[in-house]
């Protein structure tokens, strides 16, 4: 597609706000304690400009379905904590079928776990044949229990992407946009199933509240420290003119003690998809969650896309993640036929993940924030290391259910079945199908 064009895509706090307005804002749920809160899945038509998303990691295709390379079997396990050896509600349910082991019935029930009641809500989307093909694959007829329970990733207590597409809403001090977070322990949850960890977060969530500026944007963000241990944030990206803005315990600041509050300000001058995270004892602090997007608009920002989704990878506390949940937690990237999905990966671990999506072709259109121009390009596998943010637009033009998951196997595949960097992409006819998906999902 093109994707260079005059005119600017709404920030989020706008897009947001004109989606409550004027476009259709959906919400996924995710619970919070007992209570339902807009989650990841957000479709903004945008008028003129395309603009809207779908933000949630993608989950696994269905068992069996068009995902050979997902699925590959005979993977070496190496099941970091919470992946598949997990109990399932269906795990009984019914005879193993003939040539089946119990290997079969465990990826299955992942993924009736990640789907829940999302299959049948695509009744009527797909079309009787396919939906018939896809509830033969779930073994619907089993009449297992995750048909009416919500998909695994509403049902984690803890917020999922909403409060990466609702960004912190900072306060004007003079022209300068002030944000207030805090640094917290708390428990997370990697899956609905699993016990919680015990983990960081900035304002009590991994990850942290997405802080989202346009270029030229002063910027002052101030983190008070509620942990036990010291800490610091380093925004990742940001061309500093002050380089003791640059958060680096004993080269730019001493480190910010328990209780305490501290400051930091610069001018957001260069555009993209940059990050923040603890720069201090940060194998551990940003492994146990200590991390954000950082996102700093162009006015106009170039890129064309109707749908947007942050997508944070880590792999150390709670095992392989995408925004703080594994499979099947991971919440489902929905889009249109015809519309173009903007992912903007971000990597906060300390391994490489080259994520691949099946059936479709991402152009990559910006590393590290920096547009590549002329030099953008196609793939479907993007490896992105530690440190690195890709932007990549998917354009597509078909329905279906699409694996889009790390291709370094032992991350996504246990003797269980499928766990960690899993998600899908989840492609439907129309917008309405869309709401229609969400609709079931927040019922
Ligand atoms: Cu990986």
């Amino acid at each position: 597609m093109d994707t260079t064009r005059p005119e600017t895509i709404l920030s989020i706090p706008a897009l947001i706000g004109r989606s409550v307005t004027r476009r259709r804002f959906l919400r996924g749920a995710a619970v919070t304690g007992g209570g339902i809160v807009a989650a990841s899945l957000a479709a903004c038509a945008s008028p003129t400009a395309r603009s809207a998303w779908s933000q949630a990691p993608v989950p696994a295709a269905p068992a069996g379905s068009a995902s050979p390379t997902a699925i590959a079997s005979a993977l070496p396990t190496v099941a970091p904590s919470g992946s598949g050896a997990l109990p399932s509600p269906s795990a009984s349910s019914g005879p193993i079928p003939t040539g089946w082991t119990q290997h079969d019935i465990d990826a299955r029930n992942v993924v009736r776990r990640y789907l829940g009641n999302l299959a049948p809500a695509l009744k009527g989307i797909y079309g009787d044949a396919a939906f018939a093909t896809l509830a033969d694959i779930l073994g619907a007829a089993d009449g297992y229990p995750e048909l009416s329970l919500k998909p695994a990733f509403v049902q984690v207590p803890q917020l999922v992407l909403n409060d990466m597409l609702q960004p912190l809403k900072p306060t004007l001090d003079g022209d300068t946009k002030v944000f207030n977070l805090t640094v917290d322990e708390i428990e997370q949850h990697i899956d609905e199933m699993q016990p919680p960890v015990a983990a960081l977060g900035y304002n009590a969530q991994w990850p942290g509240p997405t802080i989202r500026v346009n270029q030229g944007d002063k910027v002052r963000a101030i983190f008070t420290n509620n942990l036990k241990e010291t800490t610091s944030v380093h925004f990742h990206g940001v061309q500093f003119t002050d380089f003791f803005q640059d958060g680096v315990p004993f080269v730019t600041q001493k480190p910010i003690i328990p209780g305490e509050s501290y400051t930091y300000e610069f001018t957001a001058t260069d555009a993209g998809s940059l990050m923040y995270h603890s720069h201090h004892n940060a194998s551990d602090q940003v492994g146990r969650g200590l991390l954000g997007a950082f996102i700093v608009d162009p006015m106009p920002d170039p890129v064309l896309y109707d749908r947007e989704y942050i997508w944070i990878s880590n792999d150390s506390l709670g095992g392989f993640t995408i925004n703080g949940h594994g499979f099947p937690a991971t919440v489902p990237v929905l889009a249109a036929v015809g519309e173009t999905v903007r992912i903007r990966f971000m990597n906060e671990g300390i391994m490489m993940h080259p994520w691949h999506v099946h059936g479709n072709v991402m152009k990559v259109v910006a590393r590290d924030g920096r547009p590549l121009g002329t030099a953008a390009f196609e793939c479907d596998t993007l490896g992105v290391n530690p440190g690195e943010r890709y932007d990549a637009l998917i354009t597509v033009d078909r329905a279906g259910v699409w694996a889009f998951h790390c291709h370094i196997l032992p991350h996504v595949e246990g003797s269980s079945g499928m766990y960690g960097m899993v998600n899908t992409l989840i492609v439907v006819p129309t917008k309405a199908d869309v709401d229609a998906i969400v609709q079931a999902l927040v019922s």
